[in-house]
């Protein structure tokens, strides 16, 4: 992770050093901050933010979902200062993290007596689940922690206060030796990972949960389009534990963790026990999307404009 010269704080960028909140933010003590994932990666064309649009339009649905009605910046405003902050910073490829924050107003659990504040950070990050998990595929244990119900936590909503569920079974994962989490749904079904979609591959037919007990990732929509332009059924229902155990392929996909194979479930060796070639295909189109040489980079790339630089505060 290579850290950033500057932050976007509340439409000025100022230094890394100054990017700092105080002990009585009311967003530290309730979690009560909205955030994004984004990429933006280095294409023939100079930098280009994947989908930068649907994951602003997300982030604003996130606050809504919260209960903020009046939204500190609209999208157009959001997606500029994106732009500025990765320009500020000169990176070609970064991971881009807005968050929203309840910052003032003081404690108590009235969000109407709260301000809103919204920073944009942006660094340096390589694949999530490390590049040997890209090549090979990951291994994964089913959690023991439950994931969000649909009427308790909100699952449609980056809610920080709800990123506690996936700590916890991420670390409880890593700690037991495995990569990553799957997390069942109150009911019992596969909903998702602590911080991707999953699907499986079986037939050359490929499953995914529906999206009524998910976080409706960006990075899922577009590998359920790139595998219908190349041909493959996907079909959106209900998953259970044990046809994970006995697909023939099962990938996730997230912005920080892209498209990354499992080769092994609750020790079970799933397929063949390395990246299939459904995965391997969905992950090639998708990579060379993101570089701006597949057929949906034009719609899907918001190439960062040249624009005026802004001053640093
Ligand atoms: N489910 C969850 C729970 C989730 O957090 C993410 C993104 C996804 C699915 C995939 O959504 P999308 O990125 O739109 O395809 N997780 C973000 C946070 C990761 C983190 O560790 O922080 C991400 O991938 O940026």
């Amino acid at each position: 992770m290579t850290k950033s010269e500057v932050i976007w704080m509340n439409g000025k960028l100022v230094p890394y050093a100054e990017a700092t909140v105080h002990f009585l933010t009311p967003a530290m003590h309730y979690g009560l901050a909205v955030f994004e994932g984004i990429r933006c990666y280095d294409t023939t064309k100079g930098p280009a933010v994947f989908r930068l649009r649907e994951h602003l339009q997300r982030f604003i649905n996130s606050m809504k979902i919260l209960g903020i009605e009046a939204v500190p910046y609209d999208l157009g405003t959001l997606r500029q200062a994106v732009h500025a902050t990765i320009r500020a910073n000169a990176f070609e490829s970064c991971y881009i993290r807005p968050l929203m924050y309840m910052a003032e107003g003081g404690l108590g659990l009235n969000l109407d007596n709260l301000v809103p504040a919204v920073g944009i950070a942006v660094w340096d990050w390589g694949n999530f689940l490390g590049d040997e998990g890209l090549k090979k595929g990951i291994r994964a244990m089913v959690s023991s922690f439950t994931r969000h119900h649909p009427n308790i936590s909100m699952t449609k909503a980056k809610i920080s206060g709800n990123y506690v569920n996936s700590v916890m079974a991420k670390t409880l994962a890593i700690r037991a030796g495995f990569d990553e989490a799957i997390m069942l749904d109150p009911e019992g079904f596969v909903a998702e990972c602590s911080g991707e979609n999953i699907f499986l591959v079986r037939d050359n037919t490929i499953y995914t949960p529906p999206r009524a007990i998910v976080l409706e990732g960006i990075t899922r929509d577009a590998i359920i389009t790139i595998a219908r332009d190349l041909g493959y059924r996907v079909i959106e229902e209900l998953i259970s534990r044990d046809q994970l155990y006995s697909a023939d392929e099962v990938f996730v996909t997230g912005t920080a963790a892209e498209c990354v194979g499992i080769r092994e479930i609750d020790y079970r060796t799933v397929g063949e026990g390395a990246m299939g070639p459904v995965t391997s295909a969905l992950q090639a189109e998708f990579f060379q999307t993101v570089i701006g040489k597949g057929e949906r980079s034009a719609e899907w790339l918001d190439y960062v404009q040249s624009g005026e630089s802004v001053q640093v505060a």
